[in-house]
């Protein structure tokens, strides 16, 4: 059984996060989407939120599971027997960053990291750019699950109350 990792913050979670996800759940038996902690990124939906979009946009994924996580990536890994991280690359800034988390996750423990390149469609797609874009009132409908966009936009006027 080869099981892979899909972590991220999701909050929330967009077209191009399912997009990587669901290529994982192709190439490997299991993946476990980690739903963690970026300490430099301020949330708008809280822990249990996020799990539970993940769960109702990942339930036509028969391999897929979804988990919460806190601490590091490697300990989560390591419990979980996991094959590979998988991430998602959009630009060169992504490669960036993400290399250089690859590289200190496989400094710690030696787990592998597999990149998958964005779909072109949902290459700009960003969370923290649908928030904001939202916030202002643009429309980004096309770029998150029905539900998702509907919890997006309550919580923002929630927010601006
Ligand atoms: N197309 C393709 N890929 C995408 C897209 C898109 N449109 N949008 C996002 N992605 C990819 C990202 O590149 C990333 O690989 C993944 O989806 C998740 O993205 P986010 O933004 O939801 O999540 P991040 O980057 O905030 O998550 C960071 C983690 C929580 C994974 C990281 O901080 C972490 O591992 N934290 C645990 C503590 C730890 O171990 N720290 C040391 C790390 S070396």
């Amino acid at each position: 059984m080869r099981r892979a990792v899909c972590p991220g913050s999701f909050d929330p979670v967009t077209l191009g996060h399912l997009d990587v996800i669901s290529r994982a759940a192709r190439i490997f038996d299991e993946v476990v989407v980690a739903v963690g902690v970026n300490v430099s990124k301020s949330r708008l939906f809280s822990p249990d939120e996020r799990l539970e979009m993940l769960r109702r946009a990942c339930a036509d994924l028969p391999n897929v599971r979804i988990e919460g996580f806190t601490g590091l990536l490697t300990t989560f890994c390591a419990e979980h027997d996991v094959a590979a991280i998988v991430k998602g690359l959009r630009s060169g800034t992504d490669y960036e960053y993400e290399l250089q988390m690859a590289q200190m996750n496989a400094h710690l423990t030696g787990v592998e990291t597999v990149f998958v390149p964005t779909s072109p469609q949902w290459s700009f797609v960003a969370s923290s750019l649908v928030k904001e874009v939202a916030a202002f009132g643009g429309d980004v409908s096309a770029l998150l699950p029905a539900f998702v966009h509907e919890q997006l936009m309550t919580r923002l006027a929630e927010r601006a109350t």
